[in-house]
């Protein structure tokens, strides 16, 4: 199912245990618009973990796919085959690759988004520079959204005006010192949290917090 802003917020599970990864999805019950799976669970628990999630809503397979056209096809459709929603690519690998990856999500009625800057400090050396073109790129090629840093808003900004009626997806928000609200003043669709969640004492309230926040 294509992501709908309804709550704005998505939950990183960055965990490396299976068990504890699908407890805090059941305790979240829905209230985030879709959970974020990355290498650290996936390569743990197995691709099938995404199966399981998908029983408390959306998942997002944050697999940050850079290869070249054919690779990136096949990667796309072990995670659409295993339940995913949507599939996050690399932009900087070329428009082949980011093409290969819309086109393998179309074929399953999914999305692909495509990461522009990133939110951690190193982003501004190579991808940077390169961010507006790789937005570019991604609405040229059909993509349903873009990753830009919710560390950043002035920036996060800057990339809203260029991404047209891109969704965008902002990480970056709590742990890496983004803040929720900012972050969707700047223009972000979603925010995408982590440890500021799954590293609460409890989960559900932490959500909660952020989702009020984003009210507000
Ligand atoms: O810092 P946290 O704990 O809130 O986790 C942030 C999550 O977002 C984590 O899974 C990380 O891999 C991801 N992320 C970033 O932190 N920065 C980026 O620039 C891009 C992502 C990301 O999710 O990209 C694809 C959506």
């Amino acid at each position: 199912m294509p992501l709908v802003p309804r709550s704005r917020l998505i939950v990183a599970l960055d965990l490396m245990d299976g068990y504890e990864a699908l407890s805090i999805a059941e305790k979240l019950g829905g209230i985030a618009d879709a959970i974020k799976v990355n290498y650290p669970l996936i390569l743990s628990a197995g691709l099938d973990i995404i199966k399981d999630l998908k029983k408390h809503g959306n998942v997002v397979a944050d697999f940050k796919v850079a290869d070249i056209p054919n690779t990136n096809s096949l990667i796309c459709a072990q995670a659409f085959k295993a339940g995913a929603d949507a599939i996050i690519c690399h932009g900087f690998a070329g428009s082949d690759s980011v093409k290969a990856c819309i086109d393998e999500a179309s074929k399953y009625g999914c999305e692909a988004y495509v990461v522009t800057e990133m939110s951690h400090p190193g982003a501004v050396e190579f991808l940077q520079p390169h961010a507006f073109e790789l937005v570019e790129l991604a609405r040229r090629a059909g993509a349903s959204g873009i990753i830009a840093p919710a560390t950043r808003p002035e920036r996060l900004a800057d990339i809203r005006r260029k991404a047209g009626k891109m969704k965008i997806l902002a990480p970056g928000v709590g742990a890496q010192g983004g803040e929720a609200r900012r972050a969707i003043d700047a223009g972000a669709d979603f925010i995408i949290v982590g440890r500021g969640i799954y590293g609460a004492d409890d989960p559900y309230e932490a959500a909660l917090e952020f989702i009020e926040q984003l009210r507000r």
